[in-house]
């Protein structure tokens, strides 16, 4: 479609005052964005599935888009000229301690926006400007078009951060001081579950995804690539064979499928929840349920969104991936739409990964 200057949901207004804060017209950099990546989050605010999500202050439609790879245009900032390339922040802080010492992302009060998502629009537009201190800048030129997988690896990170503090409750790691023969199960096959898979991957564990059905060629070669096991739930339903999931994370929002596995996780596991589906149907969590949580010490906790520090590292650790796995990791991008292709918010495209719009 010619002329798009930006996509819009019709989520309610939200009551927060955050007047004077849309990313639209304010800002010492002039950004023109290239790919913005679409993902569950993205899905979840077009149908409807995710109530959290509102529309800035005085508008009655929210921009969305918060993975974005932009390109800089103009700049006022010393820290950014014409030509770099950088990746804005989703979440802006409120007045919480925790939003002001750099950590909105564990956010006290709520009182913090995020672009694209919750009261403050996205980066699904031509061009847009903002402040240096809500960019980061792709310096690996190697990166290319990868540098978009930045914003949903940074919540990968930091999950792996809430894993390593709540891990650090007891001997978590094998006598060996390694994570070998320790094991992951993921569940999901979307784009987060893969950037979960690597990261499980780089840490040590034996690792696991795992959806209800079958997986397209692509994502088994992937698999495969990454030393990940795919695990089909409607065949292998006794897996694993006994309580032996030593961390569970899950991108499904499914709390049938999660307490399902929470059964099965071994002493001192710890399951992380990120998924979220408002629409999913309700699970049972049963007393023999919490018996196996309290007996052997198993840790659930939630994580969100990430701050800087984790998108300084995921941009690290796209350089590295890059280098180790070469071309695979590019195949991570399975699909390049126009502005225009809606479609991509209603339907998954077969085999998809990480659909992105070029602009
Ligand atoms: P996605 O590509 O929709 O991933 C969800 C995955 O879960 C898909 O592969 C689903 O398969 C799979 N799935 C759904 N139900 C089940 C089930 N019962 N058993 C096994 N697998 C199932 O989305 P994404 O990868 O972009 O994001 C994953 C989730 O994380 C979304 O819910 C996002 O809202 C959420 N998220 C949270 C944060 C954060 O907390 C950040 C980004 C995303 P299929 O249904 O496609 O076959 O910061
Ligand atoms: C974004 C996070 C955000 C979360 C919930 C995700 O898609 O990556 O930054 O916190 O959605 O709104
Ligand atoms: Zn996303
Ligand atoms: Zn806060």
């Amino acid at each position: 479609m010619e002329n798009v200057k930006a996509y819009y949901s019709n989520a309610p207004v939200g009551g927060i005052d955050f007047k004077n804060k849309n990313i639209n017209d304010q800002g010492n950099v002039l950004l023109k964005p290239l790919l913005t990546g679409i993902c569950g989050t993205d899905r979840g605010i077009v149908n409807a599935g995710l109530s959290f999500a509102y529309n800035p202050e005085g508008y009655n439609f929210l921009v969305i888009g918060h993975e974005s790879l932009c390109q800089v245009i103009e700049s006022e900032s010393n820290q950014f000229k014409s030509g770099d390339i950088a990746v804005p922040l989703v979440r802006r802080p409120g007045n919480c301690p925790n939003c002001l010492i750099g950590r909105p992302d564990n956010c006290s009060d709520g009182d913090k926006h995020e672009a694209g998502i919750t009261g403050l629009h996205g980066f699904m537009r031509e061009e847009f400007k903002d402040y240096d201190y809500n960019l980061v800048k792709v310096a690996d030129p190697s990166l290319g078009d990868l540098g978009v997988l930045t914003e949903p690896t940074k919540n990968v990170v930091k999950a792996f951060e809430v894993f390593e503090k709540v891990s650090s409750r007891s001997v978590y790691h094998n006598s060996s001081s390694t994570l070998e023969g320790k094991k992951a199960l993921i569940i999901g096959t979307g784009s987060e579950a893969f950037l979960y898979a690597l990261l499980s991957r780089d840490y040590g564990f034996e690792t696991y995804i795992l959806n209800r059905h079958p997986i397209e060629k692509n994502k088994m070669e992937m698999c495969q690539a990454f030393d990940v096991n795919f695990v089909n739930s409607s065949e292998d339903n006794d897996f694993p064979d006994k309580s032996s999931i030593d961390l569970l994370i899950d991108t499904s929002g499914d709390p049938g499928t999660v307490f399902g596995f929470v059964r099965k996780m071994n002493y001192n596991g710890i399951a992380i929840l990120f998924g979220t589906n408002e629409k999913a149907p309700v699970g049972t969590v049963t007393g023999s349920d919490i018996d196996h949580i309290v007996e052997r010490n198993i840790t659930i906790a939630g994580s969100v969104d990430a701050a800087r520090i984790h998108y300084i590292k995921a941009l690290n650790y796209l350089s590295k991936w890059k280098k180790q796995y070469g071309n695979v990791l590019n195949d991570m991008i399975t699909g390049y739409y126009k502005p225009g292709d809606l479609d991509l918010f209603r339907k998954k495209p077969d085999g998809e990964i990480k659909s992105v719009i070029r602009w």
